[in-house]
């Protein structure tokens, strides 16, 4: 069957919420002497990756990359008239970033439900950002909010070729 796709991605605070908080202890944590006063959350990256795969969607596409603010700014140019905007796309640029595409039936709309409303404050408990988030500012996720933003998205995250069709052993029993 032909599913649609979605981009998805773990933004810089998502990603360092987990992998700052490896190994670190309460007494002696080295550099990261900061992070152990940040809301004890580890591994943010497969809480998030683990939520859309029990779901019954399939990662077609993942890289780790730090983009560059201009790069940040293409992918939020429907809010470059914003005050926010110069914020977001310097935040977006900040650190690592792990994009991903995902696929499955209604994965667009129902991924925009597994992640919540956009300010935390407003997202129900059991969605990503409502269990894991707390500012609209420091959201941890992205997700693309339509077929087309998620065609367009895709296409500029992702080549072709980093992208792969396969069919999961679980399909028949996801879909029936
Ligand atoms: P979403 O990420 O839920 O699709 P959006 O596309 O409206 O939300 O905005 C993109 C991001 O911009 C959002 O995840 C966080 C940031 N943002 C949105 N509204 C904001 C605001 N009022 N103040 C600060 N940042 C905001
Ligand atoms: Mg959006």
């Amino acid at each position: 069957a032909e599913f649609e796709r979605t981009f998805i991605a773990v933004k810089p605070d998502g990603v360092q919420r987990g992998l700052s908080h490896r190994n670190c202890g309460v007494m002696r944590c080295g550099n990261h002497s900061t992070t152990i006063l940040q809301p004890p959350m580890r591994d943010a990256i497969s809480e998030i990756i683990s939520r859309f795969e029990r779901k019954g969607y399939k990662l077609v596409g993942i890289k780790v990359v730090v983009p560059t603010k201009e790069f940040a700014g293409k992918h939020y140019h429907a809010l470059k008239d914003k005050p926010f905007f110069n914020g977001l796309s310097e935040f977006l640029s900040s650190g690592p970033v792990v994009a991903m595409v995902w696929e499955g039936e209604g994965v667009i709309t129902y991924g925009r439900k597994l992640i919540g409303a956009t300010d935390p404050q407003k997202s129900e408990p059991g969605t990503i950002r409502g269990d894991l988030a707390v500012v609209v500012g420091r959201n941890i996720i992205h997700g693309s909010d339509g077929p087309e933003t998620a065609k367009d998205e895709i296409n500029l995250w992702f080549k072709p070729e980093e992208l792969v069709s396969f069919t999961s052993n679980a399909e028949k029993w996801i879909y029936g």
